[in-house]
C-alpha cells in the first residue's frame, strides 16, 4: 500500500458525524498531512517534487513600483459587485457584495453593499454638518473635525437592508447566485463617537422619546429611531474597515445602529430631531412596513433577525468531483452573538455542529465551518443558526406561515418582501452543479 492509498483508506474509516458525510472538524487533524494530499488530489511522489517549481517571469526581473495606494491583482477582476441600476438612472441603485467569492468575516470596502435611492452625494467633508435639535436643551452643531475630538470606538457590525434574500419569499425557488440572493448585507469595523456621548452634551428633554435622523442626499431619507436604541450603542460612524467612509456608505458619516434594518442607518446623516412621536417618514410608512399576511403592517420592525446561509459551496460555484470539501457560510444576528450553526448535508434529516471562527462578535459576521465528504450522490446542504438569546433560524415553511408569500397578484408583493431570514437550502446534484431548493 502507499501512503496515498494509505491515506485514502483511513479518509473511508473517517466516521461522519452526521449523514451524508459531515465530518467532524477534526477529521483534518487526526489523519495528518498525508490524508490531507488524498482528500485533495495535491500529494507529490517524490520524483516528482523538482518539476512543480519553474521560474516564471515574475521570478526573474524585479517587480513594479510599489504603488502609493495599493490594489488588488489583477487577476482578480471578476470579485465585483452585481449593480441593478448600473447607468444610475433616477431610480434606487443597489450593489450587492459577491460573497460566493469572498471568505473571512469583513467585507472589503469596495465590496459593502450599497443602496442608494438617488445616488451617492459627492460631499465635501468640510462644509458637511451633523445638526442636533428639537426636545434637547441645547441644540448642536457638528464639523467633522468637531467629532473627532470626542472619545471614539470601534465594533464590528453588519448592515443588512430589509429586503435582502427577499427572492425567497417567491413560491418557487429562484435559480440565482448567494450574491444575488442574499447580496444586501455587508459587515465592517465601525469607528465613531458613541451617539448617547452626543446626546449627554445636548442635554435630552425628558419629553424626547424618539429622534428623526435625516440624510444630505436629495431624498434627505429620514427614519424614526427609538431613544432607547440611540442610547444604547448606536454611533456615528466616521471610519469603516479603518478608512473614512466609502461615499457608497455614507462619507463622511453616518448613523450606525448595530443590528437593525440598514434602511433606518442613515448615510450621509446631517439632521437628529429629537421628538416625542416618530416622524411617520415615508421610509417607514410605505417602504420598510410591508403588509403581513392579516393586513397589518410590519411598521417600526427593526430587528435583523438570526440568520446564516452557506457561500461555499453555492449557486455558480459547482464541486469538481466527488471527495473532501470544506462548507463554509456566515452567520449573524442583530440580537447579538451567534451560539451556535448546526450543518446538515441530507436536507435537514442530520445535523453537524460547524466550528465557528472565534473571536464571535455581537451583531456582526461569524464564519462556520465543517468538512464533508461528498459521494457524488445527491445532497442538500443547510445550515441553521443560533444567537446568545437562544433565538433561532426558522425553517422557511415556519416563516412563510406568519409573513406570506410573494405569490399574489400586484400590489401585495411589493409589500411582503422584507426581514428574510429562514433556512437556505443548496441542492447539490450528480455532476457538482449547485441549485437553490426549497427542502
Ligand atoms: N441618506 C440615505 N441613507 C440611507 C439610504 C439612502 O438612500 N440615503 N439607503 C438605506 C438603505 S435602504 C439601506 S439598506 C442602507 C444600506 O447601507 P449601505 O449602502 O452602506 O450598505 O442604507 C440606508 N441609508
Ligand atoms: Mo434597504
Amino acid at each position: 500500500m502507499t501512503p496515498s492509498d494509505r491515506a485514502k483508506q483511513e479518509l473511508k474509516n473517517l466516521q461522519p458525524v452526521a449523514g451524508n458525510g459531515l465530518l467532524h472538524r477534526r477529521a483534518f487533524l487526526h489523519g495528518g498531512a498525508a490524508l490531507a494530499g488524498a482528500i485533495t488530489g495535491y500529494a507529490l511522489v517524490p520524483p516528482a517534487f523538482g518539476q512543480q517549481l519553474t521560474d516564471e517571469s515574475w521570478s526573474l526581473a524585479p517587480g513594479v513600483t510599489v504603488p502609493d495606494f495599493g490594489v488588488r491583482s489583477r487577476f482578480e477582476k471578476n470579485v465585483v459587485r452585481t449593480l441593478s441600476n448600473p447607468k444610475g438612472e433616477p431610480r434606487t441603485q443597489h450593489a450587492r457584495t459577491p460573497h460566493h467569492l469572498l471568505n473571512g468575516t469583513f467585507t472589503p470596502n469596495g465590496l459593502h453593499f450599497v443602496i442608494s435611492h438617488a445616488g451617492d452625494p459627492d460631499i465635501d467633508p468640510d462644509k458637511h454638518r451633523l445638526v442636533i435639535h428639537g426636545l434637547v436643551k441645547q441644540p448642536l452643531v457638528f464639523t467633522l473635525d468637531a467629532l473627532a475630538r470626542y472619545p471614539m470606538e470601534s465594533r464590528m457590525a453588519f448592515v443588512e437592508c430589509g429586503g435582502n434574500s427577499a427572492p425567497l419569499f417567491s413560491v418557487e425557488p429562484i435559480q440565482a447566485s448567494v450574491q444575488a440572493l442574499h447580496g444586501l448585507v455587508s459587515c465592517a469595523e465601525w469607528t465613531g463617537v458613541r451617539l448617547s456621548t452626543l446626546l449627554d452634551e445636548a442635554g435630552i428633554d425628558p419629553k424626547a422619546k424618539w429622534i428623526v435622523a435625516e440624510g444630505a442626499d436629495p431624498p434627505h431619507l429620514s427614519r424614526s429611531v427609538p431613544l432607547s436604541k440611540a442610547m444604547d450603542d448606536a454611533m456615528i460612524a466616521l471610519y469603516q474597515n479603518g478608512e473614512r467612509i466609502m461615499p457608497g456608505n455614507g462619507y463622511p458619516m453616518r448613523l450606525l445602529l448595530p443590528g437593525w434594518e440598514g434602511n433606518i442607518n442613515v448615510k450621509w446623516v446631517r439632521r437628529l430631531q429629537l421628538t416625542e412621536t416618530p416622524g411617520m417618514t415615508f421610509y417607514e410608512s410605505r417602504t420598510y412596513a410591508p403588509i403581513l399576511p392579516g393586513g397589518k403592517a410590519y411598521q417600526f420592525y427593526f430587528l435583523q433577525e438570526v440568520k446564516s446561509f452557506i457561500t461555499h459551496p453555492s449557486p455558480g460555484l459547482a464541486l469538481k468531483g466527488p471527495g473532501f470539501y470544506e462548507i463554509s457560510g456566515i452567520a449573524y444576528s442583530g440580537t447579538g452573538r451567534i451560539a451556535k450553526v448546526m450543518v446538515s448535508a441530507d436536507g435537514g434529516k442530520s445535523w453537524a455542529q460547524a466550528a465557528l471562527q472565534e473571536p464571535v462578535h455581537s451583531k456582526a459576521f461569524t464564519r462556520f465551518r465543517v468538512p464533508w465528504r461528498w459521494d457524488g450522490g445527491p445532497a442538500v446542504l443547510q445550515s441553521q443558526a443560533w444567537d446568545e438569546a437562544g433565538y433561532v433560524q426558522p425553517t422557511r415553511t415556519q416563516l412563510v406561515a406568519s409573513r406570506g408569500e410573494t405569490t399574489r397578484v400586484p400590489p401585495v408583493t411589493a409589500f411582503v418582501s422584507q426581514h428574510y431570514n429562514a433556512i437556505v437550502s443548496w441542492s447539490i446534484e450528480r455532476g457538482g452543479e449547485v441549485k437553490h431548493v426549497y427542502a
